[in-house]
């Protein structure tokens, strides 16, 4: 087996006083934290799109990327290679999961059956490599937006065979994911959206929807598949609007159709920032749904309207991201998916390792500000102070819905005018200042 990434050896971490570009400042994966590793608690997995298949080309420009696998010119060579690679990167940097999507392990046959025996060989390859390694599967998906068939999307297209071929990829995906041990499944509905009212049937697109997605939760279930089945919310891009708009929607969709107890959320921070939400937004959303399932972690560039995908450096955001996973109780089968891609100009192979070491750090370091926040309960006292009237009196009777207009008038013309008290933002804000630059 050939090395990929020569010169590059394990990432270790050396701590905050390291100037060593390839080490670790935060993330110390052995360091334990309220009875666990940084590593159980945080996750990480790497994306096996934007690290081994993304090659930096945009609208206006071929991919720039300069990577050691370029050599290889028979495309089922390159998947088996990629393999390799994957496990060699994800072992380097010591992040103990990856996902993918059925076409980014595999190419596309002439047939789905032809497609479906290149995913089998590949996924063989996996399996092998699996045995020796302790790098596990965190999710699988479809890449159901790529192919001239998705043109008008895919469970939502306004064609039933191709409603139906999406559901044979799926079926596929779901197999593999199970036979590799994947520990979610997620659907991230890439064209499942419009692009003019002009031309759709939005009720039965949505309905259609849900029968696709009510039909994969029992196939699921009939395979023996128990891992996580989630969705993946985004606003916009590549339609104009997609149906799986935010956590707040696709919570009230799965509710609509009854689908809320198989389906939990990724959340990815620069499709909430599309949204218009902060990251903490829709993690806060899902989290008190108890819908918080796993994350997509990358961040967006504010001055910009598109998904920029970049890896996640923002430290105020990832300690409120953190903030949420441990209010939520944690990650338990989700993880903290790297989602993120190396600009355009960043084309050598240790860009890949600094970006995924410069997210890992920043990742840690706001869970461990996130912990001592929680831990001496700097937000929460103020909160549970902020809402203590409804713990007695008339706003106990509230809350257990003891009172109604009549009796709140009652209250009110008895008690006159309330009294009133300051929502403190600016010292909350600079005590979250005090922890972000104090946490050791
Ligand atoms: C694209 C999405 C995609 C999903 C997986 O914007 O983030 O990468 O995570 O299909
Ligand atoms: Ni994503
Ligand atoms: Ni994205």
């Amino acid at each position: 087996m050939s090395e990929f990434f020569k010169g590059i050896g394990k990432i270790q971490y050396e701590g905050p006083g390291s100037d060593n570009p390839l080490a670790f400042k935060y993330y110390n994966p052995e360091e334990v934290i309220d009875g666990k590793t940084m590593k159980d608690h945080l996750r990480f997995a790497v994306a096996y799109w934007h690290t081994f298949q993304a090659r930096g080309d945009d609208p206006f420009g071929v991919g720039t990327a300069i990577r050691p696998w370029d050599n290889i010119t028979d495309d089922m060579d390159l998947a088996i290679a990629k393999v390799d690679a994957n496990f060699e990167f994800c072992e380097k940097l010591g992040v103990p999961f990856f996902c993918f999507h059925d076409r980014d392990i595999a190419p596309e046959g002439r047939t789905l059956s032809e497609t479906n025996k290149r995913l089998d060989k590949v996924v063989a390859k996996i399996k092998e490599r699996m045995k020796d390694s302790d790098v596990k599967l965190l999710w699988g998906t479809t890449n159901a937006f790529g192919h001239p068939r998705f043109v008008h999307g895919a469970a939502t297209s306004c064609q039933a065979d191709v409603f139906a071929y999406a559901a044979s990829q799926v079926k596929k995906a779901m197999e593999i994911t199970l036979e590799l041990n994947g520990q979610n499944y997620v659907f991230w509905g890439g064209r499942e959206g419009y692009e003019t009212l002009l031309n759709t049937d939005m009720k039965l697109e949505l309905e259609n929807f849900a029968r696709f997605l009510s039909m994969a939760a029992s196939y699921a279930k009939e395979i023996g598949f128990t891992g996580q089945l989630l969705i993946e919310p985004k606003p916009k891009e590549p339609t104009k609007h997609q149906y799986d708009f935010d956590s707040a929607t696709v919570i009230s969709f799965l509710k609509s159709y009854g689908l809320e107890k198989d389906y939990k959320l990724n959340i990815e921070a620069n499709h909430a920032t599309l949204a218009g939400h902060t990251f903490q937004h829709d993690l806060r959303v899902a989290r008190i749904n108890n819908a918080l399932g796993s994350i997509d972690a990358n961040q967006g560039d504010y001055l910009l309207g598109w998904d920029t995908d970049q890896f996640p450096t923002n430290i105020y955001e990832t300690t409120l991201a953190m903030y949420e996973v441990i209010m939520a109780g944690g990650l338990t089968t989700g993880g903290l998916n790297f989602d993120a891609k190396v600009r355009r100009a960043s084309f050598e192979v240790d860009d890949l390792f600094y970006g995924h070491i410069s997210g890992m750090d920043a990742f840690a370091r706001g869970f461990k500000v996130a912990y001592n926040l929680i831990k001496d309960g700097v937000l929460e006292n103020f909160i549970q102070k902020r809402y203590e009237s409804y713990t007695s009196g008339i706003g106990l009777d509230i809350v257990s819905g003891k009172v109604g207009f009549k009796e709140l008038e009652a209250y009110t013309l008895e008690n006159g005018e309330p009294k009133l008290y300051s929502g403190r933002q600016e010292l909350l804000e600079s005590l979250l200042n005090k922890y972000l630059i104090e946490t050791k």
